[in-house]
């Protein structure tokens, strides 16, 4: 099928430094953040798929075991997880490592020092703001609304005959998880013209949704439960937030990772402009920030050490109750909330 001859802002992005390393290159080693989501993973499968197309070498190795929500997405099992004794070598002997949907070698964790004493050239293909200058390529874009829809460009510019079935199914996924399924604020013309695309390439949207979203064990959906239980409203109803505690998880036989998207809930209450969902952590909280329209939820996230977009944040505090934490980011929130 032939590309989308209608495209935006990312068509304009310049992928060469990125192609001519991959054309002139043979090993590859690709790897995402922590706790991988539909983003990371779908690009990290749909990068390998097209650099073996290209007759490359290409491993996918994280930090992070794959989410069981994830794992229809690589029915052959080739994402690896990390052991220092297997595959620091192989990290050191890849002509290039490239890193996806996160710009810090932080969020690698146990892969930080492998990588960065790695003698592979570094490249990064992202979308969120304030890179950490440790690679010598990016290709970052804050307007796109996934690395999915990066890597898209990416592999057009390479040869638009390589996405078959496997690599649409992949960056479709990538795409309709960081659009909350097409919803978000950087959805535009340009998203749906790429999804139309990988459509006519053989994504199965309706597969592809029930395979994401309609997997819950009956833990998470208990969670749920507790988790709608516990919402509270401050400031006029703008501001909701929702709690996770260790008693809930342990109650209800789940970990942090199934509350994922648990954020829109209550962002789905009328009137409320931020939300909030505060997770008990063993050593801390770590809580996830939410905000409607202008308001710059990142900014408060950053005053708790965090950082973000504009409308989705998330920030970590170590060594504090959850009520003290609490209290601190609620009457922290109260600027945000009164904000145009
Ligand atoms: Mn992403």
């Amino acid at each position: 099928m032939k590309p989308p001859t209608r495209l935006g802002a990312l068509f304009f992005m310049n992928v060469e430094p990125i192609k001519a390393l991959i054309q002139q290159n043979n090993s590859f080693v690709l790897t995402t953040h922590v706790n991988p989501d539909g983003d990371g993973l779908g690009c990290e499968l749909a990068l390998a798929r097209v650099l073996r197309k290209l007759g490359k070498h290409a491993t996918i190795i994280n930090h992070s075991e794959t989410p069981e929500q994830y794992l229809w997405l690589d029915p052959a099992k080739e994402i690896l997880h990390f052991s220092p004794e297997q595959h620091t070598e192989l990290l050191s002997r890849a002509d290039v490592i490239v890193v996806l949907d996160t710009n810090h070698p932080d969020r690698l964790r146990s892969m930080k020092d492998a990588l960065l004493n790695s003698n592979a050239v570094k490249a990064v293909i992202d979308h969120h703001l304030d890179a950490d200058s440790f690679a010598q390529h990016y290709l970052i874009n804050d307007d796109a609304t996934s690395t999915g829809e990066i890597v898209y460009h990416l592999i057009l510019s390479l040869d638009n005959a390589l996405i078959d079935k496997e690599i649409a199914r992949c960056l479709y996924t990538a795409i309709m998880t960081d659009t909350g399924s097409f919803r978000f604020p950087r959805t535009d013309p340009e998203t749906h013209h790429i999804v139309a695309h990988l459509l006519e390439c053989g994504a199965d949207p309706t597969e592809i949704f029930s395979n994401v979203y309609e997997q819950w064990s009956s833990g998470r959906m208990r969670l749920l439960g507790e988790v709608l239980d516990s919402m509270k409203l401050a400031y006029d109803g703008k501001l909701a937030y929702v709690v996770c505690t260790r008693n809930m998880f342990e109650a209800t036989g789940t970990t942090e990772v199934e509350t994922d998207n648990f954020t829109s809930y209550p962002m789905s209450v009328r009137g409320v402009v931020v939300g909030m969902l505060i997770n008990e952590m063993p050593n801390g909280v770590k809580i996830s920030f939410r905000s409607k329209g202008e308001i710059p939820i990142n900014k408060l996230a950053n005053e708790f050490g965090g950082g973000g977009h504009l409308n989705a944040a998330g920030a970590r505090i170590y060594n504090i109750s959850l009520d003290d934490a609490l209290r601190a980011v609620i009457e922290k929130a109260k600027k945000y909330v009164n904000a145009k």
